[in-house]
């Protein structure tokens, strides 16, 4: 009877031991950039509204815009040994050492929103992103359309450096150079934010003025900032000069229904369940592709009114 009763005992203390193992909350460390744009915070509130939803124990931190401050993020991530870590890389280079770090801790990193370049693709685990060659080449088109194959075009830059940034400007640049009668007569950073975008383009408006015929914007923050500089110096945006961007924010919706954006090219930054899911997947040891590419959509102004009540961010 003795013996029947220990084993009883050593059972229900077997179930309770693995219950406690698997129902203990995931710990994830998440190196999110900064919060330079509109779209930088629905990411943000998507990965924090999923971790929540999850009951992930969220480690977040706000980089400020500085790769350095990821990177202490991530070593500090490694040393609370958490389960997995996400990052939204601000650039694309300067990451093998501390990602042979975490490979080394065994911890699997999933890249979000951005993607690096790296000798060995086993340091991250797969990357959600969007295809920023092809929103380039959308705008491009776009652009090519509603101005008849011809004008000069200001360009306002994302970070230098950042994925985007590099392939949203060698996308635009494919479509407009098979164009002789178009040209991009300036391009120049507005590190993504609103306020540098408006510096940029009052520069630009001194410099180039009437000859301005269109701005290409790679993000729509930077956008709504040209928007005022335009306004500001007597012109009418979206009629005397023709502004496209990318990312497809509530404001640039806002923008093309008052007529001052031409069009926006989506750019989803509602990653976070995909996130989780493949943290979760690597850590139950599934193969994920290397790049979990997102389908983003053409949104030009004569559709604006329509289409916002939808938008989810
Ligand atoms: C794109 C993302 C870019 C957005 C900008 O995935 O990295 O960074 O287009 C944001 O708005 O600042």
């Amino acid at each position: 009877m003795k013996t029947k009763k220990l084993l009883v005992l050593c059972l229900i203390l077997i179930v309770a031991f693995s219950v406690s193992i698997f129902s203990k909350p995931l710990k994830i460390g998440f190196s999110q950039i900064g919060a330079e744009s509109a779209w930088r915070t629905a990411e943000t509130e998507s990965m924090k509204a999923t971790a929540e939803e999850l009951g992930v124990d969220l480690k977040f931190s706000d980089a400020q815009g500085k790769q350095e401050n990821q990177i202490k993020a991530i070593r500090s991530f490694i040393a609370q040994k958490v389960d997995g870590i996400i990052l939204a890389p601000v650039v694309e280079t300067g990451w093998e050492p501390v990602l042979r770090e975490a490979k080394r801790a065994k911890i699997p990193v999933v890249l979000v929103d951005r993607g690096i370049k790296v000798s060995d693709p086993s340091l991250y685990v797969t990357l959600i992103a969007s295809d920023f060659v092809f929103e380039g080449e959308e705008a491009g088109k776009w652009l090519v359309k509603k101005m008849n194959k011809k004008g000069n075009i200001v360009e306002l830059q994302g970070t230098p450096g950042a994925a985007p940034a590099i392939d949203r400007k060698k996308g635009f640049a494919s479509i407009i150079k098979k164009y002789p009668n178009m040209k991009i007569i300036k391009s120049q950073t507005g590190n993504f934010n609103r306020a540098d975008g408006k510096q940029v383009m009052e520069a630009f408006l001194k410099a180039e003025g009437k000859k301005i015929n269109a701005v290409y914007a790679h993000n729509d923050d930077m956008a709504l900032g040209a928007i005022q500089a335009i306004e500001e110096a007597g012109m009418k945006p979206g009629k005397d000069i023709i502004v496209v961007s990318i990312d497809g924010v509530k404001g640039a919706f806002e923008a093309m229904v008052d007529g001052k954006l031409n069009c926006t090219v989506e750019c989803n930054p509602l990653l976070g369940p995909l996130a989780f899911q493949a943290i979760k997947d690597a850590l139950a040891g599934k193969k994920l592709k290397k790049w979990i590419k997102q389908n983003d959509e053409v949104f030009p102004m004569e559709v604006a009114e329509d289409v916002m009540p939808s938008r989810k961010y």
